[in-house]
């Protein structure tokens, strides 16, 4: 059985050098921002992890930007949360603390997080790259909301809202149901099945300014899809370098891999285990043992709470 004790897991982040820390979509729910396997995981009808497929991009590639331009658009107005602060300033105190995050929303970059201790596994929302075979194109760090005129989320969105007891962030999918039963005052989005999607042509898309053929695309990994190997290698690196004091799992699921993978793979460099979850029955593949902790809550007031003790006030 994991220990729940903050104090016996203060005093060991003390004396942790080298400390990884694997981060999930739970991390950026009190941000506002809805988790794949909650409640918030819906949009539309559809399973966000059913669109996050080459072959729903390659069925539809116009539902799946719709979805990708709603999901662009609500990282941009999120914010990050106490939890994305305090990740990033052990960063800055502890040059052997690397984080391999999950999460394609920025946040961790928008909270400072130096660059050079964050991992990101599954790409970046914020990167387009072209799907042509014969195509390398990419561009990275392109803010633009929209990215294309036809992919304009309508004014009067409802916006994240952050709050510390939004379990799976799905708060920000029931504004619009509050905000319909308020009278109505703000538009409905086009997250609502109750908007009409009409189909996009091929060529309002996003296209590829290089070779002029191809359409682009996110720059996140699908299902399928292989991890940046650079990243896995960098990380393969540190991981052999030397034993492992610490693995914080924090906000995920733990069921999709190979990022699940890494908690027994530090383990088994002799790190303990501390996991911060809302859902102790949504640990998918960790089995904690009672060399190790468990968290349970929102990680955005968990997360500073337990690393205070060498990071201070967050
Ligand atoms: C809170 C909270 C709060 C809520 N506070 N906590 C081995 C075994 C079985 C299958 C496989 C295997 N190896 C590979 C596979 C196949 C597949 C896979 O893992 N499938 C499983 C689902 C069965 N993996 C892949 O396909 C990967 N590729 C691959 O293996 O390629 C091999 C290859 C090699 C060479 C050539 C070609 C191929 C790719 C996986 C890509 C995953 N992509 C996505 C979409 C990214 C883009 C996008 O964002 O749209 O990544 S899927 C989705 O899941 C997203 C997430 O990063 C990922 C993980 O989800 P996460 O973050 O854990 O979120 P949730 O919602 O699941 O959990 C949230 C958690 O937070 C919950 O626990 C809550 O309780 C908690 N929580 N509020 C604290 N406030």
């Amino acid at each position: 059985m994991a220990s729940t004790d903050i104090t016996s897991f203060a005093e060991y982040l003390k004396g942790s050098r080298r400390i990884m820390a694997l981060l999930g979509a739970g991390l950026s729910a009190s941000s506002g921002l809805p988790t794949f396997r909650g409640a918030g995981g819906l949009w539309r009808s559809y399973d966000a992890t059913e669109l996050a497929t080459p072959e729903a991009f390659e069925a539809n590639p116009d539902l799946v930007w719709q979805f990708y331009s709603y999901r662009r658009h609500m990282a941009l107005k999120a914010q990050p949360n106490r939890a994305h602060y305090a990740l990033a300033e052990l960063a800055r105190r502890n040059k052997d603390f690397v984080t391999l995050s999950q999460n394609v929303d920025g946040l961790s970059q928008r909270a400072n997080h130096p660059l050079d201790q964050l991992h990101l596994l599954h790409g970046n929302l914020f990167t387009v790259k072209c799907t042509s075979f014969y195509c390398n194109y990419s561009r990275a760090n392109d803010f633009t909301d929209p990215i294309v005129p036809a992919l304009a989320i309508p004014k009067n969105f409802p916006e994240p809202r952050p709050s510390s007891d939004d379990k799976t962030g799905e708060e920000a999918s029931k504004s619009l149901d509050d905000a319909m039963k308020a009278g109505g005052e703000r538009e409905l989005d086009i997250s609502d099945e109750r908007v009409p999607l009409a189909p996009l042509s091929r060529d309002v898309l996003p296209q590829c300014p290089e070779c002029k053929e191809g359409l682009l695309r996110p720059g996140v990994v699908w299902f399928g899809e292989s991890l940046p190997t650079h990243t896995l290698d960098l990380v393969d690196e540190w991981m052999l370098e030397d034993r492992i004091d610490l693995m914080l799992v924090i906000g995920t699921s733990s069921r999709v891999y190979p990022a699940a993978g890494y908690v027994e793979k530090a383990r088994s460099r002799g790190a303990r285990v501390a996991v911060v979850n809302m859902d102790p029955v949504s640990m998918g593949s960790v089995r904690l043992t009672s060399s190790d902790w468990y968290f349970e809550g929102d990680a955005g007031v968990l997360v500073p709470e337990i690393l205070r003790s060498v990071i201070g006030d967050i």
